[in-house]
């Protein structure tokens, strides 16, 4: 496992452990550049399946990343790692003002969760072939003509095509180009990385024109530019 070492600027120091294409570490990258918080990024493998490595293992038993390390703690799962990286922003001397990731409003706050939840538990997974074809090869197929895959990528894409539409009928009733307005929440920054996947698999995004606007709009700001996945060390 390769080490990039970055000084963290608040006097915190984080490791984070991830890859440049999975969209989960994207998040927690695109959640530390919005509180301007550094890390040291330690790259793993996936295709070389370096998340099974006793080396990692040792680190997270889960074998996904992102996984997020500070002091003792060891966190897994972008949520809980994004939600972190904003209550530590908010224990720093700054006022976080209306910068927040999660807003205030309890009722605001909710419709963001259930944005990153749709991410998370309808749209990653099936952005993850590899894992995917893994897991039902070993459970009910020891079939290789290519008919697995033909049906595998039929069924991502549908299942990529439904819910993405279901979010691009919330953005619509969204008065500005990200999920709750005119101001960059958490929400976005599950969908952006997942549009990005969801181009890389060959996905026209032409058919979700609020998603589209809002990956747009994201591709402009400076934090996001500063999380761009091709300037990691383990980028192509
Ligand atoms: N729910 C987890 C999902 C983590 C996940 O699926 N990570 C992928 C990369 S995006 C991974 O490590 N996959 C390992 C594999 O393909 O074996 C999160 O939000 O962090």
């Amino acid at each position: 496992m390769a080490s990039n070492d970055n000084a963290a600027q608040d006097g915190s120091r984080f490791q984070l452990y991830g890859c440049w294409r999975s969209t989960c570490t994207h998040r927690a990258i695109l959640a530390l550049r919005f509180h301007g918080v550094d890390c040291d990024y330690h790259p793993i493998n996936l295709t070389a399946r370096e998340q099974e490595s006793p080396e990692f293992l040792a680190i997270s038993p889960d074998a996904q990343v992102p996984v997020l390390v500070f002091g003792d703690n060891v966190l897994t799962q972008s949520l809980a790692i994004v939600s972190l990286i904003e209550s530590l922003a908010e224990g720093s001397p700054a006022d976080l003002g209306d910068r927040r990731l999660f807003p205030v409003d309890p009722e605001a706050k909710a419709r963001t969760i259930t944005i990153c939840e749709r991410v998370s538990s309808y749209i990653q997974p099936m952005t993850l072939p590899g894992a995917i074809r893994r897991s039902i090869r070993t459970h009910f197929s020891d079939q290789d003509d290519g008919t697995f895959d033909r049906q595998a990528k039929g069924f991502i894409d549908a299942m990529l095509i439904s819910n993405l539409g279901l979010l691009d009928a919330v953005f619509a009733r969204s008065d500005g180009p990200f999920a709750l307005g005119r101001a960059v929440s958490a929400a976005d920054i599950f969908v952006y990385p997942q549009l990005l996947g969801a181009r890389r698999l060959g996905l026209d995004l032409a058919p979700f024109p609020h998603l589209s606007a809002q990956a747009e709009a994201m591709a402009e700001l400076d934090f996001v530019r500063a999380a761009d996945p091709l300037a990691l060390s383990d980028a192509p």
